[in-house]
């Protein structure tokens, strides 16, 4: 057998050297620029759109916490359509990312996809909404809020701030629901729909969905003017954007919003707080979209083989206008 030349040789082994030196100033976290980020986590988030306030927020939160926890982000915005998202989890799986964040826009529909995360071995966290699926090994955690919980506090407020009123006298809510189909959505109406059972003057009277933003708020609140007349005791947005959309259309209907027509909205965006203060708008009740710190460390977690909880809560709070320009100034989103 012929030998390797004394010059090929010395190739062979200075080449294995520098492999190995490169290798341990890696190690040390000496090495710059492409070879480092060879190493990045990646990750794949689908968002939804940029419909509300909220989501605006939720955006810039996840962004920034990527940068900051030296993860790479791969933004897929869906605007607002589940195919759309439903594409972008199947370009993740082909990039083969390390781990796919997905705040799905509707609550169904989602199994043959998430199968075909979990056959390419890349772990799902759900964030901010959660699915309707009877196999729950699709996804390794849910972080976000609990929705029903929002609407019972809606609902609370509304039993406690309507007690001086005439017994026996109806007391007539307008609905504005969130996007058909959404985690949000279906849970708000639930936990409000629970919560004024409480008193048996509280109806509602008519309910629509507005789609989670702001000219479709205005819009549906038009209608809901027309077809009702003066006769709307109490509006109930399942955020906040929908709110101030519809409380536009209540101005432009000469009524007094906050005061003839409660309004009581979820989220509680800056903007919701500048109704408070302005008083136009009586109560939101908080939910954060400041998720990206706890979405980059549970990447993170499971990068390092723990195990994350299966549920995170986000925890919040309800703010009435008494409070409004004290809160403020203190807001995040
Ligand atoms: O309340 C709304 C947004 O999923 C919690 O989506 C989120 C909701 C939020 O468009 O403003």
């Amino acid at each position: 057998m012929r030998q390797a030349r004394p010059a090929a040789r010395r190739r062979l082994v200075l080449g294995a050297l520098s492999t190995a030196s490169i290798a341990a100033l890696g190690g040390l976290g000496l090495v710059p620029g492409a070879m480092a980020a060879d190493k990045k986590i990646v990750l794949g988030f689908s968002q939804i759109g940029a419909e509300s306030e909220w989501r605006t927020a939720n955006s810039a939160s996840i962004k920034s916490a990527a940068k900051e926890a030296g993860i790479e982000l791969k933004f897929a915005d869906a605007q607002q359509k589940q195919e759309n998202q439903i594409k972008a989890l199947r370009a993740f799986i082909a990039q083969k990312v390390d781990v796919i964040a997905l705040s799905p826009v509707v609550e169904t529909g989602w199994g043959t996809v998430l199968r075909e995360a979990k056959a390419a071995g890349i772990p799902v966290i759900l964030t901010d909404r959660t699915v309707q699926e009877t196999d729950q090994s699709l996804w390794v955690t849910f972080m976000g809020s609990d929705f029903v919980e929002e609407g019972r506090r809606a609902a609370r407020w509304l039993v406690d701030n309507v007690k001086s009123r005439p017994a026996g006298k109806e007391i007539r809510i307008v609905e504005l629901q969130g996007t058909v189909g959404a985690a949000p959505a279906l849970d708000r109406k639930k936990g409000f729909e629970e919560g004024i059972k409480a008193d048996a003057r509280l109806k509602i009277v008519r309910s629509q969905t507005g789609d989670f933003n702001r000219a479709k708020g205005k819009e549906v609140m038009e209608a809901f003017l027309k077809a009702e007349g003066r006769h709307i005791d109490v509006l109930y947005a399942h955020n906040d954007d929908m709110a101030i959309g519809a409380i536009q259309a209540i101005e432009e209907a000469g009524l007094k919003p906050a005061k003839d027509i409660l309004v009581i909205s979820i989220d509680g965006v800056k903007g919701a707080f500048q109704a408070m203060v302005a008083g136009k708008l009586n109560v939101t009740v908080e939910c954060s979209p400041l998720l990206g710190p706890q979405l980059m460390q549970t990447v993170k977690d499971l990068k390092a083989g723990k195990t994350v909880p299966r549920r995170i809560v986000t925890e919040e709070g309800v703010f009435p206008a008494e409070v409004a320009a004290r809160e403020l100034p203190k807001r995040k989103y």
